[in-house]
């Protein structure tokens, strides 16, 4: 019996695993009886219930694969010769073209050990300023966002089971109930104890049917809407301002620029009435202790960043963060989200936050490493403009990927794959393989979960702990195993543990002091308490569950309130592409798929197009139909999901396969660099040959009903 937790999302649920012969069993475990929070009994989703499936399935790859790119024929090799091929390529590349040809892609599924590896290997064994990560693709905007406001990038600066205690939670651009599934039970206990929930969403999700107030605003909206309530606030004398005084600096600024977003303007630019904008502005008013939340949906745009800090401005405006129960907070979204961006996989960080260009932090992180703090390179490409440049004059001409499916999850994929495409070597390591392990060179077979340990840190910045249950197949290496045999192959200086305990042991090192101090977590203690928060500084130190009750983490201690305006999405409706396109999740499917669309036993029913029942009668397409879908960067087909509850002029597209990445834009936020993948221009209509065929099948089963 191991006590573990899921491999997949951010909250990170509590498993026990029990072999029983060739099987592994999972079971719900609760977590966690922290003195901090309440105590939370166990539960999975579906997929954590079925995680085990990948445990000897007939597509895990259990041999390093090497293909020759004339013929596409892929040959299985000898790991030291998979390795000695890597490392004499990306030896060879330095040496003619510079340090900066080689670059690295890492991800947030990854555990805290192999993240701070790889972001160590970048610098210091490939010496390459080009790493970046999918967690760009993420919560980038809210780390952004967090980091002007609150000096600190804490995805929630609370634990979550506190949603219970608040009185009203807004949930902007989240769709728990299908992303969190156990976590919808704290807004049912809220609403239990006569707390209201608010779910701003373009379409009405499982999550909008637990909302008291539901918004329904055009996509790319959402910063209007704060906009809009801060000002009806401000009229209503609503704002605190004792604690605008006190905790907060920027906050007139502020108030300025909220004077002339008045609610028939705002209902005009969003599509939520006056009428509903009041009544959220009196909710919010009206109420003791507020905590908003957001998620990708708010969060994934060309102005993410902005739109998070509108929402926090509103937050400070009520008072709320520091407060018991209250406060903003992002819900992470991948395994280890929170902990793969403190650890130096983002291309302008070391670990623990620490800036690289910070000299302090790259003397203090090169004495952990034992180099010379010269040796740290500088600033790299952040994860699209990375991907964009591969195989450009200016660009890198390898690519090293640990823990992301590209192909799949890349904004505007077509342009992004044919990038990949024009490397000189492309290495995936993977469990499966993926699409992008598909177009690779090199494929390096690697250990999965159960089959390892290292320590992940869930959305609420606590520390926990993956145990390995079960032997590897044979044939199959961890990623701490491929980093130390590459870093030993190109003479990298330091020590290449493969021990996650060792791995972590350096971590600790490396983040003390630092905002995400480690200094006092070890797997003993985290074992015993069921989890630590960080920032823990000493092994004295109890963790911290709650950030910002005394002060902020800014140089004065104050919040900043940053003033932001709406600058709309990047790409607006047109004659040819008229409709808005949004994308995101379902509930039975993980990210790319490249997991979950293997497992027999969630439901993979494909892709599709969710429409509202009035655009399917305006260009004639019945449920099932098979729709054509476009946008100035790519098209892709699937069967159309009628629905009532999704905008009219909004269409939407999970992206757990091939083809919704095709059509999404590859816009920027100025700041986080996110890429816009929650709004574009798209069309839609009847895909001609198909279309004409299901309505004939539909003809026949109409005749045999009648
Ligand atoms: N089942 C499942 N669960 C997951 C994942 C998964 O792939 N599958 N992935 C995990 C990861 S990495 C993440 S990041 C989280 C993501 O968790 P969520 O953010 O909850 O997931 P999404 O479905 O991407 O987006 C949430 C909602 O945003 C809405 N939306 C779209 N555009 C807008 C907009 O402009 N404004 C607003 N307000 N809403 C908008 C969508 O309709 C959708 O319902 O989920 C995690 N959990
Ligand atoms: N259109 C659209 N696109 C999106 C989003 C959206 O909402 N809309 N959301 C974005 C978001 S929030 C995210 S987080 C990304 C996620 O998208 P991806 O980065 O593609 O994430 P995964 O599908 O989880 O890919 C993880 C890959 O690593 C493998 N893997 C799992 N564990 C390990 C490990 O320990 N080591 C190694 N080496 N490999 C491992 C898996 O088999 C899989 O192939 O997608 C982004 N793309
Ligand atoms: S909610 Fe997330 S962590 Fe929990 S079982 Fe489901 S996928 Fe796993
Ligand atoms: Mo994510």
């Amino acid at each position: 019996m191991t006590e573990t937790h899921c491999p997949y999302c951010s909250l990170q649920c509590g498993m026990t695993l029990n072999r029983s012969g060739r099987t592994l069993e999972v079971q719900a475990r609760a977590l966690p009886r922290n003195v901090h929070s309440p105590s939370e009994e166990g539960a999975l989703c579906r997929k954590g219930w079925t995680a085990a499936g990948l445990r000897g399935h007939r597509e895990r790859i259990t041999t390093p694969m090497v293909r020759d790119r004339a013929s596409g024929a892929w040959r299985a090799v000898e790991w030291d010769d998979a390795l000695d091929l890597v490392a004499g390529r990306l030896a060879a590349l330095r040496e003619a073209h510079g340090p900066d040809v080689n670059a690295v892609f890492g991800g947030g599924g990854l555990t805290n050990e192999k993240a701070y590896q790889l972001g160590k290997f970048a610098r210091i064994a490939l010496r390459t300023s080009q790493i970046d990560y999918n967690g760009r693709w993420c919560m980038s905007s809210a780390a952004s966002a967090g980091n002007q406001a609150f000096g600190i990038d804490r995805g929630l600066p609370f634990p979550l089971a506190d949603i219970e205690q608040t009185d009203v939670v807004v949930l902007v651009g989240s769709n728990l109930a299908e992303t969190m599934p156990p976590a919808a039970r704290h807004l049912d206990r809220l609403r239990e104890r006569g707390g209201r929930v608010v779910v701003i969403d373009p379409r009405r999700t499982a999550t909008a049917e637990r909302a008291d107030l539901f918004l329904q605003p055009v996509p790319g909206t959402d910063l209007p809407i704060a906009l809009g309530v801060l000002h009806l606030l401000d009229a209503a004398g609503a704002v605190d301002e004792e604690y605008v005084a006190a905790r907060t600096s920027g906050f007139e600024q502020v108030r300025q620029s909220v004077t002339g977003w008045w609610p028939e303007r705002v209902e005009r630019v969003t599509g939520v009435t006056a009428t509903e904008l009041r009544e959220l502005a009196d909710l919010l008013a009206g109420a003791e202790r507020v905590m908003v939340l957001t998620a990708r949906g708010a969060e994934q745009h060309s102005q993410g960043t902005a739109t998070v800090l509108a929402w926090i401005n509103v937050a400070l405006a009520l008072g709320m963060p520091g407060k018991p129960f209250a406060g903003y907070g992002c819900l992470t979204g991948q395994g280890n989200g929170q902990g793969g961006r403190e650890h130096g996989q983002k291309a302008d960080q070391l670990p623990g936050y620490r800036m690289i260009d910070d000299p302090a932090a790259r003397a203090h992180v090169a004495a952990v490493w034992g180099v010379e703090p010269e040796v740290i390179p500088g600033k790299g490409r952040s994860a699209y403009e990375l991907l964009d440049a591969l195989g450009t004059p200016e660009g890198p001409r390898s690519l090293l990927v640990f823990g992301s499916n590209i192909v799949v999850s890349a904004p505007n994929a077509r342009h992004v794959t044919e990038r990949l495409e024009s490397l000189d070597l492309l290495v995936v390591c993977d469990l499966v393989m993926s699409e992008t392990a598909a177009i690779a060179d090199v494929v390096l077979p690697i250990t999965q979960w159960a089959e390892e340990s290292g320590t992940m840190t869930n959305l609420e910045g606590r520390v926990i702990l993956r145990q390995r249950a079960v032997t590897p197949p044979e044939g199959v290496r961890s990623d701490l195993d491929v980093i130390a045999g590459l870093a030993e192959r190109l003479g990298a200086p330091g020590v290449w543990s493969t021990e996650p305990e060792e791995v972590f042991g350096e971590l600790r090192r490396a983040t003390a002091g630092s905002r995400a101090d480690y200094g006092g977590i070890t797997y003993d203690r985290i074992r015993a308490e069921d989890g630590v928060f960080w920032p823990c500084p000493d092994l004295a130190h109890p963790g911290t569950p709650r950030l910002f009750a005394e002060a902020f983490a800014t140089p004065d201690g104050r919040a900043r309130a940053v003033a932001v305006d709406h600058a709309g999405a990047a790409e607006e409706p047109s004659a040819a592409y008229p409709l808005h396109l949004t994308t995101g999740r379902v509930l039975a499917q993980y990210q790319s798929g490249a997991q979950t669309r293997r497992i027999k036993d969630l439901p993979d029913d494909g892709p599709f197009v969710e429409i509202h029942p009035l655009l399917a009668g305006r260009i004639g397409a019945v449920d099932g139909d098979l729709v054509h879908v476009a946008t100035p960067r790519g098209e892709m087909r699937a069967p159309v999901r009628v629905a009532e509850t999704i905008r009219p002029d909004t269409v939407f597209v999970p992206f757990h396969w091939v083809g919704a990445n095709k059509l999404t834009n590859d816009a920027l936020d100025p700041s986080s660099r996110m890429p816009e993948f929650k709004v574009c221009a798209c069309a839609v209509s009847v895909a001609p040959a198909a279309g004409r065929a299901a309505s004939q099948q539909r003809g026949t089963a109409a005749g045999v009903r009648g």
